[in-house]
């Protein structure tokens, strides 16, 4: 044992001064996010699968994921198959997660809002649901079927009539994605789902592909999600406009806001869980008591070396991003959490409703010692998709109406027209429009 317990998390000490907001946030670390690749190269991706569809997809499946295929879509049998030979423990967990998300989610959806602003004058602010949306689900290492759940939930509870799920070709199965992500769409209801990967897929789900001797048509969407490598990344960014996106997603982050109340034990296994995501993870302690600080290193010190991901951890924790930051009070703790705006914020402390409650910006909340993460991650009925690095600040994590938009509705009659006219003919005069106020004008000319 070291005299100093699990020296690699740096201290950030902010005591004994004040800070504005603008200076806390400077002073919290950050990874830098570095997602820009030659966009000149996946550009021309997808202008080749925008000219010749199913052919360029086959060969780029060929040349990068090393599996032939003629056609994409992924036949029904398959989906059923991998069901059928889904771990039953995995498959109840994912029951139990749907269940929960549903159940959130439909509660989420927006009520019309119609206002009578004068007599026989009425506007409507009406949502409805997008036509139909492309999830992509990465291959490769980390398979999360839980994603797949976040992902399709908000969008079938927001009244999508049309999902496509694609996800990239594995050699080891046969060309066909993941069976587990194979299995979660079956559980979820989703009969289309294609074996396609990388910048092509997107491109594929954004511009469609006509019908061809290879196979039938695939549909183009109208919004496109979830997360992918950098080339999934740049390509999404290169379809934007074209088709809406979500947001992207950095490393993952989870701020602990704690007192000398909290349970050392559980706040270190809470910063290891998003620690083992990723060696760019963040995980960030922010608390008043340099002993609960103290405790809590020693814990890591217990904790980190005999977790699976150990090194993963390690170099999360170590890394300039994490942190334990040291400061006067609960106040300046919350001020600091604020500041940071982190995409998971746990409040470890006495009375951590009425903290959570000044809690102004963060992605999601996780209240007291028996909310942490991971069952957010899982099985809370909350959404696991949130704003990272930041974007917190004006932006939410994915819900129902993600997938909807809300179109205006106007509905004058004769007479509410009339009273408002003369104010539209000035104003049209006032921008040199004239046409415009004639538009109205010519309906009570004589
Ligand atoms: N914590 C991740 C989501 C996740 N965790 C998926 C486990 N699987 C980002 O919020
Ligand atoms: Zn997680």
């Amino acid at each position: 044992q070291t005299g100093q317990p699990f020296a690699s998390l740096r201290t950030i000490d902010l005591r004994g001064r004040t800070h504005t907001p603008a200076q806390l946030k400077a002073v919290m670390p950050r990874a830098e996010t570095t997602t820009d690749v030659a966009s000149d190269a996946v550009a021309a991706i997808i202008a080749d699968v925008r000219s010749r569809g199913f052919a360029a997809l086959s060969e780029l499946a060929e040349k990068f994921d090393g599996v032939r295929q003629d056609h994409p879509r992924v036949p029904r049998r398959a989906l059923i198959e991998a069901l059928e030979n889904l771990d039953p423990a995995v498959r109840s967990g994912l029951e139990e997660s749907i269940r929960r998300a549903r159940m959130f989610a439909a509660a989420q959806r927006p009520a019309d809002v119609e206002v009578d602003i004068a007599d026989g004058a009425k506007v409507t602010h009406r949502w409805v649901p997008v036509n139909r949306v492309g999830l992509y689900v990465p291959g490769g290492l980390a398979v999360y079927p839980s994603s797949v759940v976040m992902n399709v939930v908000p969008a079938q509870a927001a009244g999508v009539a049309s999902l496509a799920l694609t996800s990239p070709p594995q050699k080891e199965f046969g060309g066909l994605p993941h069976p587990t992500i194979l299995a979660a769409a079956e559980l979820l209801g989703i009969e289309e789902v294609y074996a396609m990967g990388g910048a092509q897929a997107i491109a594929a789900l954004a511009y469609g592909i006509e019908e061809s001797e290879a196979g039938p048509a695939l549909e183009p969407v109208d919004v496109v999600t979830g997360p992918g490598n950098v080339f999934v990344a740049t390509a999404k960014r290169l379809v934007k406009g074209v088709v809406g996106i979500d947001a992207e997603a950095g490393p993952t982050e989870i701020a602990v806001l704690a007192d000398a109340a909290a349970e050392p034990k559980f706040v270190a296994a809470d910063l290891i869980s998003q620690a083992e995501h990723d060696p760019n993870a963040a995980s960030v302690l922010v608390t008043d008591s340099p002993e609960l600080a103290e405790a809590v290193r020693t814990e890591l010190d217990v904790q980190v070396p005999a977790t699976k991901h150990t090194e993963r951890v390690r170099t999360a924790l170590a890394g300039a991003q994490s942190a334990v930051v040291l400061v006067d009070s609960l106040a300046d703790g919350i001020a600091v959490c604020n500041a940071y705006g982190a995409e998971h914020l746990e409040i470890h402390t006495a009375d951590a409703n009425a903290v959570a409650g000044r809690v102004t910006n963060a992605g999601a909340i996780f209240v007291g010692s028996y909310s942490p993460v991971s069952l957010g991650d899982y099985c809370s009925g909350s959404n696991h998709v949130l704003p990272t690095a930041g974007t917190s600040a004006f932006s939410s994590g994915l819900n129902v109406t993600t997938f909807m938009r809300a179109i205006q509705v106007i509905d004058y009659g004769r007479n509410a027209l009339e009273e408002v006219s003369g104010h539209v003919v000035a104003l049209s005069r006032a921008e040199d429009l004239p046409a415009h106020g004639d538009a109205v004008s010519i309906r009570f000319a004589e």
